[in-house]
């Protein structure tokens, strides 16, 4: 077993573990993040495309932002449509805040080049990750290296950003955790496509057929999703069905608007689930991001949410553990819950009003509700407010 000494081992370098390294080196807080996947697979995962107003100013003020902001697409709002009708709502004048359009892959990428430039310690393709003396002053993580090697890795603290999936959350002993899960009937079939979008700003569409939505991901790049029942297998959505149900849903040929089709250079079928576990901190471990939480994409709030996670827990992980002072630490997992179960109500909300069921008397109690949000200026500032993003630390 080879013994390491670090101020904070970080489980996972997706968003929220690379964001969380770069805000702790910039408090002088050491870290070493371990990440179970290579370098270039969690580099070439499409996931996220919308960044909140207070994401792209937090970004921005850790020096992540000039990409973003030569790169990304600020866009005033969304269209909202169900058939016959389109309803643009301009959250900068509703709320005065805009939303970004830029890519998790290019949030990454930025990441993983700002933690090569300081050095970062991050060890890619470790396995056997294991979370001890929790409750301690001293927790202590023991993996095995990409090179086959057993390591223990001695430190003050420990963050779980290791995603739905990672042994963090289930390291909170079952009498101390607990969990509140929805799973929703229902699917999105996800494209990527070598066409320039069809639209300026994303379309959400009600439509009896189901969801469907476009989204982008640059001037030549359109990213679009279907929503289909749980169990579908991409093979049997050949392309040209694809488009015609985009076609149908977002209604091409309505006021003269026109989806082009284009090369489809991707295809995934992606569950939708709601998933809270609290608390999110239980002695010296911390969880943060899809380890604590997931919400369906359809409030575009994933990655958002780690992002604010990493906000609150940076400045209370390093006054833990360069001043010992507990308070925030302390105060982190209540703070982070209320933005949490926010987003977890808006985007089963938003899901919720716009996936059909079929059920005739819930389809006619969603359009009601649709028309409310689209033309009083109530409703719309309450989804614009959520959209783009309530302040972090909310
Ligand atoms: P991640 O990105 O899942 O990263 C977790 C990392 O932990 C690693 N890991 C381990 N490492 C070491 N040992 C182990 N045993 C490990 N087990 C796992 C994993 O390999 C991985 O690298 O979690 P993080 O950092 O919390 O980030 C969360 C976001 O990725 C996620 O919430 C968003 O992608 C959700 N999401 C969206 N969020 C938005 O804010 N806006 C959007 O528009 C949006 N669209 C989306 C989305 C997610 C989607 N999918 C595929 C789930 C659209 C889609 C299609
Ligand atoms: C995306 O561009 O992938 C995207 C945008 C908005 C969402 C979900 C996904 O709500």
């Amino acid at each position: 077993m080879n013994p390491q000494r670090s101020q904070v081992a970080i489980v996972g370098a997706g968003p929220a573990g690379l964001l969380l390294a770069h805000l702790l080196a910039a408090r002088g807080v050491e870290s070493v993040v371990l990440e179970a996947r290579s370098e270039e697979y969690v580099a070439a995962r499409v996931r996220a495309g919308v960044l909140e107003h207070s994401t792209v100013q937090l970004l921005t003020d850790a020096g992540l932002g000039n990409r973003l902001r030569e790169q990304g697409d600020e866009h005033r709002g969304i269209h909202l449509q169900w058939p016959h009708e389109r309803h643009h709502l301009d959250f900068v004048d509703l709320t005065g805040r805009s939303v970004w359009v830029y890519g998790q892959t290019e949030v990454q990428k930025d990441l993983v080049d700002a933690a090569a430039a300081r050095g970062q310690d991050v060890r890619y393709e470790v396995s056997d990750v294991a979370l001890h003396e929790l409750t301690g002053d001293r927790p202590h993580v023991t993996f095995t290296a990409a090179d086959g090697t057993a390591h223990r890795l001695d430190v003050d603290a420990v963050v779980g950003c290791d995603g739905s999936f990672g042994p963090s959350r289930a390291a909170v002993p079952e009498g101390v955790r607990r969990s509140w899960e929805r799973t929703y009937p229902y699917s999105w079939l996800g494209i990527l496509a070598d066409v320039a979008p069809s639209t300026d700003e994303l379309i959400y569409a009600w439509h009896p057929d189901g969801f469907a939505m476009h989204s982008m991901r640059s001037p030549t790049v359109s990213r679009l999703y279907l929503q289909v029942p749980n169990g579908t297998d991409v093979a049997q959505w050949s392309d040209d069905r694809i488009w015609d149900a985009l076609a149908a849903r977002l209604g091409h040929g309505q006021d003269g608007w026109e989806l082009t089709p284009g090369p489809i250079t991707g295809k995934s079928v992606l569950p939708m689930r709601s998933y809270v576990q609290t608390p999110m901190r239980h002695g010296r471990l911390f969880l943060a991001g899809d380890a604590a939480h997931t919400v369906p994409p359809t409030g575009a709030k994933g990655l958002n949410l780690a992002v604010a996670d990493v906000a609150l827990l940076a400045p209370a992980l390093a006054a833990l553990v360069r001043e010992r002072d507990p308070a925030l630490a302390d105060a982190y997992s209540d703070a982070a819950l209320r933005r949490v179960w926010r987003c977890t109500h808006f985007s089963w909300w938003m899901t919720t009003m716009l996936h059909t069921s079929g059920d005739p008397f819930d389809e006619q109690l969603q359009l009601a509700q649709l028309r409310w949000v689209a033309t009083s200026e109530a409703g719309a500032t309450g989804l614009a407010e959520n959209y783009a993003g309530l302040p972090i630390g909310f």
